[in-house]
């Protein structure tokens, strides 16, 4: 049996935030039957569209016999439909979101499923957690830890607040 290990970020902005995201994780357990951890958790300000509340973000490490990245992306995408999610807006509020960061070095650029996540080195709520679980996950595009590129965008944008 192949282990592998993926990850996968949380972030919500409506009703309990919390609990739309422990709910998630527990979906994810159940319905991909992997091992899960789990991040701390940061209240982040909306980056984007911004006329929208503060969400909780984090990012949660799978791990163990997983299925391809399109049937992982498959299930993410049903969890947040059973989790009230309603896609309005782009980038709008959400009870909660699953955005497929990292799956083992798989490399992918098709038009239902890119990746790497294409903006996940831009961004500090998605980095901040990521290096809190896995400070030496692979970036296998740029070639470059979870923490080195916390780091590089720290360097151009200065540090997240709240995150010591
Ligand atoms: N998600 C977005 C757009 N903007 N901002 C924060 N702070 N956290 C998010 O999860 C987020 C966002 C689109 O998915
Ligand atoms: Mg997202
Ligand atoms: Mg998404």
């Amino acid at each position: 049996m192949i282990q592998e290990t993926a990850y996968i970020a949380l972030g919500s902005n409506l009703g309990d935030r919390a609990h739309y995201i422990y709910d998630g994780v527990r979906l994810l357990i159940e319905r991909v039957g992997v091992r899960v951890r789990l991040s701390p958790l940061y209240e982040t300000q909306p980056v984007g569209y911004l006329d929208q509340p503060a969400f909780l973000n984090g990012v949660a490490e799978l791990w163990g016999k997983l299925p391809e990245p399109r049937e992982l992306l498959a299930t993410c995408l049903r969890i947040e439909e059973d989790l009230g999610r309603e896609r309005n807006i782009e980038q709008g509020p959400r009870t909660l979101d699953l955005d497929l960061l990292l799956c083992g070095d798989c490399v992918s650029a098709d038009d239902r499923l890119t990746l790497p996540h294409p903006r996940m080195h831009l961004r500090a709520f998605v980095l901040r957690p990521l290096v809190d679980l896995a400070p030496e996950a692979r970036h296998p595009v740029l070639r470059a830890s979870a923490k080195d590129l916390l780091q590089a965008l720290e360097a151009t944008e200065g540090r997240m607040s709240g995150t010591g």
